[in-house]
């Protein structure tokens, strides 16, 4: 394959793999087991190993046209001492098997092919037996039989079709403003798929920063193939069969998204750029004015001395530590953008040091390798060193001390202006903690490891704090580093329903923190589109808003008053429900089950609904269903099993059908599965500036009375004290029958204690009045209470919607609420 010198829009035409001369694996030789549950394979140039990790894991590694294997490390995988699983081993004169418990390997020997079944036998997934493991010049690649009703989802930021089933998709990580749904590939690179079968679903990790493509049924119908243009075939299959299953364990090989800080997930504003300093005071001033929340505002590229990262315009930011001072007393935190490419200028610190301490890419002369990006001519720090990501996080200590609380990690793909691939020469030399290599081998992972160093950097800067770091670039497991968004968007309702749907598979591929840019990057929303994204907006991790340079202004209030209205009761509604946020977003951090959960994730065996990629779980509680098109004041919205409350409205549904429902332009439609409570809180302008007070749990009763419990938890929202058990966690329990409700919320776990406050229950009771109240046993009378009297318990019925209110003091003991309509 010559394409190094082409440009990477050429380099995509080429159909690589049909001019391709494949060798595939031929019969086995030999084999020799390294231990109970890894075997090693020579078939005639070749060798394989498959090494059984756990129970429901599998890595398959091979050179096809080597004997020996490379040393193995990856740049994604961060566990690797798995408990060895017991593995049956069973040798035929076709076949070698491997078996757990949970699955079998059968590695056939004439030719050496691999299939995967599960406990009862049934076949899971194949190599194709024609081509299996092959190789081309340096190029690698799996091809597997595609059965007909298999479909495929994931692969991370991606524009086209939810389901990736007859798709040909490329990782290489790439800089394109306003791409389209067929523009591929974008900033990201997550090599990890699922295949899904009769309600059935495996997954595949192909760990490969190199170029890689997918080809899911283009290239022929009853195969498909992943592979790379160099390194070794080194994939994981996950046996399953629940995505959820499946997700648990990759996220537990290549890591989870760490806790971010509560301010995070406040409302965020951006834009290319507020400068100068008073421009963003009055951007800060005009929020809290308006009284609409924001704990965030963006500092683009302008705050820089001609873009020199870690440095400061002196005439547009005359004072930043005031500035940051006087913002943070407001309840700002400001996260300023910084780009890899540092600018070459001798009087330039960051320059000086870097160049003295060797941290940047080469050339394959020893050179150093320049490109220009916004500074002019720049050098590129190899974040794939150790020695310089340490190097690099140091850089952060001067806007550390400044008052910045956040990072936004831009250009790092990374995109270069003026080279032929629009990057790094592939032929550039990076010395990485795995000894000298191309940037050709390891592009992917360029982005990833720049926001692991300043990740790090700032964690080491600010001891026990939190770091918030975003990220336009990434690849496997870089959810442990950043929050992702999916760049340079536009305004258009096609764009709207594409960022849900890349946000969507980024979720399940691992990275739970993500968002876009609310109401278009390019070209100017109107007031319904931006409202209307806005809205979406409660229900992705990252609310940011964010606009380019030459485009009018976007802030929320742009749109003319009765927007503005509608704008602000969005992000209140996103601050009232952001303990249930939090508490979504703590499970991401434990479980590494997403937030934003599409319909196939939870019902694989909903084959009706297994492409939908317009609506989608948030949390496991609330099923949201967004309105993605103009002018639309409906929305219908397929209801899962069970039974589910418009949290307008109050109707109870029952699922399993699809529902229209008004979807007036202030409402986004969403539901709440009967048998949840959902944690609110009042709303503030900020998310620090007040305690949660009172802490009202909306209560949805489930309408036979079945026994359901929600978790609630809560820390500092800052600290990592929360490692330490300083954390609250409680359990509320639901029973009931169609005469009475009983409501426990359990003691509380762990030591961390806010400070005295109300509790409130909101009971949806279809406007049944009860004939008693009961509280820890003791009957509770009738009244109505303010919140601020805080020692006295009561109860009523809420004119509005008739919901049952019951008051009480938040002692974060148990709770023992017994409601009886008889
Ligand atoms: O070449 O920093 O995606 O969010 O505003 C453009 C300026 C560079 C691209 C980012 C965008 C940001 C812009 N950046």
């Amino acid at each position: 394959m010559q394409h190094r010198s082409l440009t990477i829009a050429a380099l995509l035409l080429l159909p690589c793999t049909l001019i391709a001369q494949w060798k595939s694996l031929p019969d086995v030789d030999s084999l020799r087991y390294e231990n109970g549950a890894t075997v090693l394979l020579h078939a005639g140039k070749s060798v394989t190993r498959v090494q059984v990790l756990a129970d429901d894991l599998v890595r398959i590694r091979c050179v096809p046209g080597g004997s020996a294997l490379g040393a193995g490390f990856s740049w994604a995988v961060v566990k690797r001492d798995w408990k060895p699983p017991v593995v049956r081993r069973l040798e035929t004169d076709s076949a070698i098997t491997l078996a757990s418990t949970t699955l079998k390997v059968v590695i056939g020997r004439r030719p050496l092919r691999i299939s995967f079944l599960d406990s009862a036998g049934h076949l899971v997934n194949a190599d194709h037996p024609g081509k299996g493991m092959s190789q081309s010049g340096n190029e690698i690649r799996v091809w597997k039989i595609m059965p007909p009703d298999e479909h495929y989802f994931g692969l991370g930021e991606k524009g086209g079709s939810f389901n990736r089933r007859g798709s040909h998709t490329a990782m290489w990580n790439s800089d394109i403003p306003a791409y389209g749904p067929d523009t591929d590939p974008l900033y990201q690179s997550i090599p990890f798929f699922y295949g899904v079968r009769e309600g059935k679903a495996y997954g595949i990790f192909f760990d490969n920063p190199a170029w890689s493509s997918f080809d899911f049924g283009k290239e022929s119908r009853n195969q498909y193939s992943f592979g790379a243009e160099s390194g070794e075939i080194d994939y994981y299959f996950f046996c399953g069969p629940t995505p959820r299953k499946i997700l648990s364990t990759f996220t537990e090989l290549v890591g989870r998204m760490p806790l971010p800080p509560r301010w995070s997930l406040g409302y965020q504003q951006c834009r290319w750029s507020y400068t100068p300093e008073s421009r963003v005071r009055e951007i800060a001033e005009s929020f809290r004015s308006q009284r609409i929340p924001c704990d965030v505002i963006y500092l683009d590229i302008d705050y820089m001395e001609g873009y020199r990262v870690f440095t400061w315009n002196a005439r547009n930011f005359p004072s930043p530590e005031r500035l940051l001072t006087d913002l943070a007393r407001d309840g700002f935190k400001v996260v300023a953008i910084i780009d890899p490419g540092i600018k070459i200028d001798s009087s330039y610190a960051a320059y000086r040091s870097g160049e003295a301490g060797n941290h940047f890419v080469s050339r394959s002369d020893g050179t150093v390798f320049t490109g220009d990006v916004w500074p002019g001519r720049c050098a590129f720090p190899d974040f794939t060193n150790q020695r310089t990501r340490t190097w690099w996080g140091e850089q952060f200590s001067g806007l550390v001390h400044s008052g910045i609380k956040g990072w936004w990690n831009d250009m790092n793909e990374p995109s270069v202006f003026n080279t032929p691939t629009r990057t790094i020469d592939l032929a550039a030399v990076h010395r990485t903690d795995f000894g000298p290599s191309s940037h050709a081998g390891n592009h992917n992972i360029y982005g990833m490891q720049m926001t692991r160093a300043t990740f790090e950097g700032v964690r080491k800067l600010v001891p026990g704090e939190r770091p918030f770091v975003l990220t336009r670039a990434s690849y496997a497991g870089g959810q442990q580093f950043a929050a992702a968004w999916t760049g340079d968007n536009v305004a258009s309702w096609e764009h709207f329903a594409m960022a849900l749907r890349m946000c969507l598979s980024m979720s399940i591929s691992g990275q739970p923190f993500v968002g876009s840019d609310i109401g278009g990057f390019l070209g100017y929303p109107s007031g319904e589109l931006f409202a209307r994204w806005l809205q979406l907006g409660i229900f992705t991790p990252l609310m940011r808003a964010h606009s380019e340079i030459n485009e009018p202004n976007k802030e929320p209030w742009e749109y003319g008053a009765e927007f503005t209205v509608i704008n602000r009761e969005t992000i209140n509604l996103r601050y009232a429900l952001l303990p249930y946020i939090y508490g979504v977003m703590q499970e991401a951090a434990a479980t590494g089950i997403p937030a934003m959960r599409p319909m196939m994730f939870d019902n694989p065996t909903d084959l009706i609904n297994l492409d939908e990629s317009t609506q989608f779980t948030f949390g496991s509680d609330l099923l949201v269903a967004p309105v993605l098109q103009q002018g639309a004041v409906k929305r219908r919205v397929n209801l899962p099993a069970g039974f589910w409350y418009d949290y307008w409205t109050g109707v109870l549904h029952a699922g399993g059908k699809e529902v229209s429902v008004d979807a007036p332009i202030n409402r986004i439609p969403f539901f709440i599965r009967a048998g949840a409570a959902i944690p609110t809180q009042q709303v503030v302008q900020y998310t620090s500036e007040a305690p949660v007070d009172p802490l009202t749990i909306l209560v949805y009763p489930h309408p036979s009375g079945i026994r359901t419990q929600s978790v609630f938890y809560e820390d500092d929202g800052t600290s990592l004290r929360f490692q330490k058990g300083e954390y609250l966690r409680r359990t509320l329990t639901q029973s009931g029958s169609v005469d009475s409700l009983t409501l426990v919320l359990s003691a509380a776990e762990g030591i961390y204690r806010p400070a005295s406050r109300s509790l409130i229950f909101r009971v949806l009771s279809a406007g049944k009045t009860p004939k008693r109240v009961t509280l820890n046993n003791m009957s509770s009378n009738r009244r109505e209470i303010s919140p601020s009297t805080r020692q006295e318990d009561g109860w009523w019925m809420d004119e509005k919607d008739g919901a049952i209110t019951i008051r009480c003091p938040d002692r974060t003991d148990s709770v023992r609420l017994a409601i009886s309509y008889r």
